[in-house]
């Protein structure tokens, strides 16, 4: 199988972190469509999905899964069919903790690319500063919530969540160098910087 996942976009860094970790380089080709923009065509993502919105994992049976969340979870029961253990807890509540913060960090992705474009493709005099503003609050939120329970993030094993929030602060460094996230948040700046030295991250730096 292979994914469609360019080096910049975090919700790619998400399934390349897991194809990494979870023991599958051997099993998915990762191909590079080049550059991908809401306001441009990219052919062999267009093929991959109707959608043309990356990461797009097609299957050797030809058929395409689309959207981060959904090829997460279909590597992970690909690896544990292998024998890796799972990137979610078994017990529930722990599991719905994870699927939550999962989701939490998914969102956070969402504001900070909706951001990206707003200031780097949108027209200066098309721009919106009151919604950019609610957008910034929006992430400031986050941040300060992930701070409050960086002691439940583990860093010998990663699970989706601990994986999830890895990827926005390394979003946020990669596009937002001004924004300093870490100002305030000692805790977060320290699991991630222990984090980084991991192979899958290390492999995964935006670019
Ligand atoms: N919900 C999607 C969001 C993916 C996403 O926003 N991808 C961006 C790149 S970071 C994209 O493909 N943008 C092109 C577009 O919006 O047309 C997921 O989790 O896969």
């Amino acid at each position: 199988m292979k994914v469609v996942a360019a080096n910049a976009s975090p919700f790619a860094r998400k399934v390349r972190i897991i194809i990494e970790e979870q023991g599958l380089t051997d099993s998915v080709e990762i191909v590079d469509p080049g550059a991908v923009t809401p306001v441009s065509n990219n052919e062999i993502l267009n093929a991959a999905s109707p959608l043309g919105i990356l990461p797009v994992l097609v299957l050797d049976s030809g058929e395409s899964i689309v959207d981060s969340r959904t090829i997460c979870d279909y590597l992970n029961d690909v690896s544990a069919e292998r024998g890796a253990q799972s990137l979610y807890p078994e017990a529930q509540d722990e599991r719905y903790q994870t699927r939550s913060l999962a989701a939490l960090t998914d969102g956070m992705m969402d504001v900070a690319v909706a951001m990206r474009y707003e200031t780097a493709l949108r027209p200066a005099e098309l721009q919106w500063p009151e919604w950019l503003e609610k957008q910034q609050e929006k992430l400031v939120r986050s941040l300060d919530y992930l701070e409050s329970r960086v002691g439940g993030l583990a860093t010998d094993r990663l699970m989706m969540g601990e994986i999830g929030v890895a990827c926005i602060l390394g979003y946020m460094d990669f596009r937002f160098p001004d924004t300093d996230w870490r100002a305030g948040r000692a805790g977060l700046a320290t699991w991630f910087e222990k984090v980084s030295s991991r192979k899958s991250l290390q492999d995964t730096v935006p670019a």
